[in-house]
């Protein structure tokens, strides 16, 4: 197995995002609060993939899928590794049929894809560091889902935790974020757990809570619109960061994560490029 770029969980050479679809007003959400206004989002959108681009990734804008109010959150359906990918299986039965829209997209980027087919899983509970690969338990991803991940990755040289997501919160990385291989940007109500002991932990401002879900790609730290202690807390830890309006997809309880995969493949497929659905 040759050796890994111990800041693979954070250096990216490609993206892969998805246009919102026009049904996204028919998105799930825990609690209403309104329908995201689509010109607003697309705002949001656009300039979430130029930032994207900014630290010189490749970032690949799939089409609208109407048929899934949900796939903009493309993060859900798959797990990207320098290995191979794994197209998951999320537990939201109405997200079911995305996993299998954004295979054949894995497929011409990398030589290996597999599949989780028992269990459900969706790529937000879903956190890899420089260590390990932690996974929640939660409302949408069970033990089976989490055990067949395990086994899909163990010889690509993988470990797998399971860990749990708090009560009421949707996934994993709702509530913590990467910002290095060892460094973890949490909410209090997680890191109360303990999951993260040995790492070096972040804590998100009280009252600031959504501002946990960041994505650390490449040279920076994208994050959500709005918390400016959150912000100042990152910024002091020597981290460059692009504070960018999240209001629509929150109300669909989406973050900066949700929005792309984010990879390098080792080994590319070199097949054609498949049409952008
Ligand atoms: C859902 O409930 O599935 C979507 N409305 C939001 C998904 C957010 N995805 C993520 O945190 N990875």
């Amino acid at each position: 197995m040759p050796a890994r770029d111990p800041a693979f969980p954070y250096r990216f050479t490609h993206a892969i995002t998805r246009a919102p679809a026009t049904s996204i007003i028919r998105g799930l959400r825990a609690v209403d609060t309104g329908n995201p206004d689509l010109a607003t989002l697309r705002a949001h959108h656009a300039t979430y993939i130029a930032t994207l681009r900014e630290t010189g990734a490749t970032v690949i804008e799939l089409g609208a899928l109407e048929d899934f109010p949900d796939s903009v959150f493309v993060e859900d359906t798959a797990l990207c590794l320098p290995e191979g990918a794994v197209v998951m299986r999320p537990g939201a039965p109405s997200r079911l049929g995305e996993a299998a829209e954004m295979a054949p997209h894995l497929k011409a980027l990398y030589a290996e894809v597999r599949t989780v087919d028992e269990g459900h899983i969706e790529g937000g509970d879903i956190l890899v560091t420089g260590r390990e690969i932690l996974v929640g338990r939660s409302a949408r991803t069970d033990a089976a889902g989490i055990a067949t991940l395990a086994r899909l990755v163990a010889d690509w040289g993988h470990h797998l935790r399971e860990v749990h997501t708090p009560p009421g919160v949707l996934h994993f990385k709702t509530d913590c974020s990467l910002l290095d291989a060892e460094t973890i940007l949490s909410t209090d109500r997680l890191a109360a757990s303990g999951c993260f002991a040995g790492y070096r932990v972040i804590p998100v401002a009280g009252g600031e809570e959504a501002a946990a879900n960041t994505i650390r790609f490449n040279d920076l730290v994208l994050m959500p619109e709005g918390f400016p202690r959150t912000r100042d807390t990152i910024l002091a830890a020597g981290y460059e960061v692009r504070e960018i309006g999240n209001s629509e997809c929150a109300k669909l309880d989406g973050g900066m994560s949700c929005l792309s995969l984010r990879f390098s493949p080792r080994q590319a497929a070199h097949k054609s490029v498949v049409p952008n659905t």
